[in-house]
This record gives C-alpha cells, sequence and structure tokens, in this order.
C-alpha cells in the first residue's frame, strides 16, 4: 500500500512530532500534558493521526510509531518543570504484538522520566478484549507506577462492567457529551451519573473537548475533576510547551 510505504518513510525520516495539549485540574492548574501525534509531510503540510493510524495499524507499523510515541513523549516530558504528567494514546494492537511492557519500561529507563509521570490512554478496543493479558498487562504497568486512563468513554461499546474488570485511575469523558451539555439535560444527567461512579471508585474524571466557559461552567458542577479542550489551549508543538504554561498560569 502506497500510504504504507509513506509513513515508513516519514517515520524513518524524521517526520513525526509530538504535539500536545493541557490537562487543567478543575481550580485550573495545568497537571500534564496529553501527547497528540502530527506527520509533518512536506507536500501536505501538517497531518493529523485520523488519517494514518488505521494503515499503521493494519500494516502493524503501529509497533514502531508506537515506540517512537513513547520514547519521544517520555523525552521530551523529563524536561518539563515539576510533576507534570505525559499521556500517551496506545492502539489496541499494541497489546497484541511486540512486548508493550518492555517497550513502556525502556522508554521510561531512556528518558529517566518517573514511571509516576506517564499515563498510558487506552480506548475501548484495548477495554473491550479485556482478556487476561491485558489485564496482567495494565497491572504490570501501574505496579511500576504508571498510570492508565480509559479514553473516549461512553460511546461506542463502552460498558460499566470494563470498570469492574480494568485497572484504571482515569476516566475520559468523550467530548460527545460535553459538547451537548448546553442543550441536552440528558448529557449532563449522564456526565453526573458517570462522574459520580467514577469518583465513588477513586478515580480521576477527565471531560475532554471543552470548548466554552458556559461548558466549563456545567462541568464544574458535575462532578468532573479534570478539563481538557481548545477552551484552553489546542495541541501545540512541544516548543510550545512552556508558554502553554505561562499563559494558563
Ligand atoms: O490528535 P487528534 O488531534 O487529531 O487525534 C485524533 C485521534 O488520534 C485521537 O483519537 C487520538 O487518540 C489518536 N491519536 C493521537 N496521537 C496518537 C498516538 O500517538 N497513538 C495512537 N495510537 N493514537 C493517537
Ligand atoms: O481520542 P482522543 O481523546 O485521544 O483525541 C483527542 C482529539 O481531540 C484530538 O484530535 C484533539 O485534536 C481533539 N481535541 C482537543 N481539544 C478539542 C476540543 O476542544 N474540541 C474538539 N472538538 N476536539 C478537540
Ligand atoms: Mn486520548
Ligand atoms: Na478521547
Amino acid at each position: 500500500r502506497d500510504m504504507e510505504a509513506e509513513l515508513r518513510r516519514a517515520l524513518a525520516g524524521g517526520e513525526m512530532e509530538l504535539f500536545y495539549q493541557p490537562q487543567l485540574s478543575m481550580a485550573g492548574q495545568v497537571t500534564g500534558f496529553e501527547a497528540l501525534l502530527r506527520w509533518r509531510d512536506p507536500r501536505r503540510g501538517l497531518v493529523a493521526p485520523g488519517e494514518f493510524i488505521a494503515v499503521a495499524e493494519e500494516s502493524g507499523l503501529i509497533l514502531p510509531l508506537g515506540e517512537w510515541v513513547l520514547r519521544t513523549a517520555c523525552a521530551e516530558a523529563a524536561s518539563w518543570p515539576g510533576g507534570l504528567h505525559v499521556a500517551v494514546n496506545l492502539s489496541a494492537v499494541q497489546f497484541r504484538g511486540g512486548d508493550l511492557h518492555a517497550v513502556v519500561t525502556e522508554a521510561l529507563r531512556l528518558s529517566g522520566l518517573p514511571a509516576g509521570r506517564l499515563q498510558l490512554e487506552i480506548t475501548e478496543a484495548v477495554a473491550l478484549e479485556a482478556s487476561d493479558q491485558v489485564v496482567s498487562t495494565l497491572q504490570r504497568f501501574r505496579a511500576l507506577g504508571v498510570r492508565i486512563a480509559l479514553d473516549d468513554f461512553g460511546t461506542g461499546y463502552s460498558s460499566i462492567a470494563y470498570l469492574r474488570k480494568l485497572p484504571l485511575d482515569k476516566i475520559k469523558i468523550d467530548r460527545s457529551f460535553v459538547r451537548d451539555l448546553a442543550e441536552s439535560e440528558s448529557a449532563a444527567a449522564i456526565v453526573r451519573a458517570i462522574s459520580t461512579l467514577g469518583t465513588t471508585l477513586g478515580l480521576t474524571m477527565n471531560a475532554e473537548g471543552v470548548e466554552s466557559a458556559a461548558q466549563l461552567e456545567r462541568l464544574r458542577g458535575l462532578g468532573c475533576t479534570e478539563v481538557q479542550g481548545v477552551l484552553f489551549s489546542p495541541p501545540r508543538p512541544r516548543g510550545e510547551v512552556p508558554a502553554m504554561l505561562r499563559e494558563l498560569s
């Protein structure tokens, strides 16, 4: 496949980079950043992962690409001030092929980033499996001090059963609920119910896709503990992390 060859070249040629989007406590403190992959293609310009992650997954290229993301995110975060965390998105394919535990521990070792400052965002596709192997891999990460977040919660087939089965530290409520907060009482009720449940289980409750001050106000009353979205900042290049910290403090 053409795209596959291009991606392979892009990874080898240093055209991949990470953007970072801040995550904040309800009190407005930046607690860390989510790493979001971008491909800086000389011809196409900046390409978002929605356009190439599927091809990377089908071709297996997600394994070396995912390893590059983990190493780069840990190395870049190691130079950030304080205890700021970095959250890295994982593909379900990374749990199947290769030795994900070795990849993560090597990224931590090479970077010197304390494990407690790394968060791994898993998708519903990982949760759906919730095989013994997935659960034990997640338990080994948590034993290191790495935190686990369940991304895009509330979409697709995501179920309450995962919350019992998976060792989690954080739930990210899908941005579709946040988007509908203003018009929809049911969206607000669902956010409140999920947040109550998650908080009772001791989990951080992240609301993503926060775009307006009105949405932030609603979320405040619904039990969320962490927010993220363009209201605070869009994902920006790594060199702009200090500027984001200044602007948001
Ligand atoms: O970054 P947006 O800006 O376009 O990201 C689109 C989608 O791509 C999101 O679902 C996000 O989780 C996913 N994504 C972003 N970066 C990575 C990455 O490094 N690895 C994987 N597997 N998915 C990523
Ligand atoms: O699926 P995941 O949560 O990993 O992906 C994050 C995606 O959300 C990225 O594509 C990122 O660019 C996008 N994003 C970040 N902030 C906002 C926002 O405020 N509104 C919307 N609609 N998308 C956002
Ligand atoms: Mn994510
Ligand atoms: Na998400």
